[in-house]
């Protein structure tokens, strides 16, 4: 297809009413490509298409689902390659991250194609002589999909494979910013044989397309992923009024990584610096807090500083790149904006935080780590969505505990150390849904839950099997049998 790329609604490619030049971070004089945006008018006509295709699709056979996400699944892992430059050129994560997330996008659409195959129900005799219950699974209807731009693909894959594969239809609205991954997605999805209607590409800005699939009568489910303020605003949306739609936020984080005097220093140094800078350090599981114990404190800061002085910062598709820019210039503003604070609160700069001036123009920053930094301190509290860090000294476990869950989020936690006693207290005691051990508290696995608690996460899970809470609906069905 020639650019710009189109919407898609009711199964037809359409213009929208304006264009959006997709730069590249890395390089801003580089067009990824010009997308489209859709009027408030289309959005609306998307969620009646989705709305129409429904009936049909949610009473189709398992086989034919499972055929519609494995085809798609094929094409993705056939195109990592592609699609993973498309990836880290669109959104700046490093090749290599950019294919990974293909990867994981190819394997999420594999893992929903079976699970058409296994919704399962339940049976059971009833309290009552002679009757029967059953409990069956139905999809929800149409369900409305609000996605953010720092995983372009892996984020929309694990929301339209299980929407798709339990039977319901989808409008979905990708993060203005990257609209790329989305789009070659739904291409795939709509090659591959879905029916007219089943799946409906809205691009534009979530104000007025968002605004649209939230508030709309005939949007029965809302899945969102995003920053908190916005999370709420969704929220209040979807909520609102008579509209009380199914709903599943996932928001921000501000995660713990606890390193304790008996870790082994190198594990921790690469789960830390993995955690908190790789990707940019733009991930809502990313360590932002790392919470260390007097012992092993300054040896822990000095090789996290040398192994800081050897990551190369650069274009996101260059080889030899571990770190690429940060995704546009708000979101680099914000950065600046945390390190100046950070600065202003006392925080010590072990390391980096400078703009950085490569061979193109593009977003690039030196990954900032704080010491001297307490639990209180604003870096300490909100979520940065950058590459900074900051390490908060402390004298034991239990100390260390309470800091990591003196938060608001909940969403992943972290700890370092070679103890089973510690690391199992730690999984039993600490406020999070994730819970890593010897491991960084981004990078997850495609096939079981993901989620949060307290301020990062609304509603079911997503992911593996417990994706059916979000995206269908439970149904218990007595039978008189004489
Ligand atoms: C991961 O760490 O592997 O927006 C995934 C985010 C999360 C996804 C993180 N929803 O960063």
């Amino acid at each position: 297809m020639n650019a710009p790329f189109k919407n898609l609604i009711a199964g037809e490619w359409v213009e929208g009413n304006s264009v959006n030049p997709n730069i590249n971070p890395s390089n801003t004089k580089d067009v990824v490509g010009e997308y489209v945006r859709a009027s408030k008018a289309q959005a609306e006509e998307a969620i009646a298409a989705a709305k129409a295709a429904f009936p049909a699709w949610s009473r189709s056979t398992p086989q034919e689902r499972y055929e519609i996400l494995k085809k798609a699944s094929d094409e993705i892992l056939a195109r990592k390659d592609e699609l993973g430059r498309l990836l880290s050129r669109e959104e700046g994560k490093t090749l290599a991250e950019g294919v990974g997330e293909t990867v994981r996008a190819g394997q999420i659409f594999a893992f929903f194609a079976g699970e058409c195959l296994r919704l399962a129900g339940e049976k059971l005799a009833s309290v009552r002589p002679g009757v029967e219950v059953d409990m069956t699974r139905e999809p929800v209807g149409v369900v409305g999909m609000i996605t953010p731009w720092n995983f372009p693909i892996a984020i929309p894959s694990w929301k339209i494979a299980p929407a798709l594969a339990y039977g319901n239809t989808v409008v979905i609205k990708p993060a203005d910013l990257v609209p790329g991954c989305s789009w070659a997605i739904v291409d795939i999805l709509h090659r591959a044989g879905l029916p007219k209607g089943v799946l409906n590409l809205v691009m534009g800005r979530g104000s007025e397309v968002g605004q649209v699939i939230l508030e709309h009568k005939d949007v029965d489910a809302i899945t969102f992923t995003g920053s908190v303020p916005t999370g709420r605003k969704v929220a209040a949306a979807a909520i609102g009024g008579s509209r009380m739609k199914k709903l599943q936020l996932e928001m921000g984080g501000k995660n713990p990584l606890v390193v304790l005097d008996d870790a082994d220093l190198k594990v921790a140094v690469e789960v830390a610096v993995n955690g908190a800078f790789f990707s940019t350090g733009q991930r809502c599981t990313a360590s932002s807090r790392l919470i260390v114990q007097d012992g092993i404190h300054d040896k822990f800061v000095e090789a996290c500083v040398e192994r800081m002085k050897g990551l190369v910062i650069d274009d996101a598709l260059k080889a030899g790149t571990h770190i690429g820019p940060v995704v546009d210039q708000s979101q680099l503003d914000n950065d600046l904006k945390y390190i100046a604070i950070a600065k202003e609160e006392g925080a010590r700069l072990a390391f980096g935080g400078e703009l950085l001036n490569r061979e193109t123009p593009g977003f690039y920053l030196q990954p900032a780590l704080f010491t001297e930094t307490t639990n209180s301190m604003r870096i300490s509290r909100e979520e940065v969505f950058g590459p900074v860090a900051n390490v908060i000294r402390v004298k034991s476990y239990d100390e260390a505990l309470a800091i990591a869950n003196d938060t608001e989020f909940g969403l992943s936690a972290g700890i370092c150390t070679s103890s089973l006693k510690y690391a199992t207290h730690f999984k039993r005691n600490s406020e999070a849904g994730m819970i890593m051990v010897n491991l960084p508290t981004a990078g997850v696995d495609y096939h079981v839950p993901f989620g949060g608690r307290k301020g990062s996460s609304y509603g079911p899970r997503e992911q593996g099997a417990y994706a059916r809470e979000f995206y269908t609906t439970v149904k218990t069905a007595y039978t008189f049998a004489g």
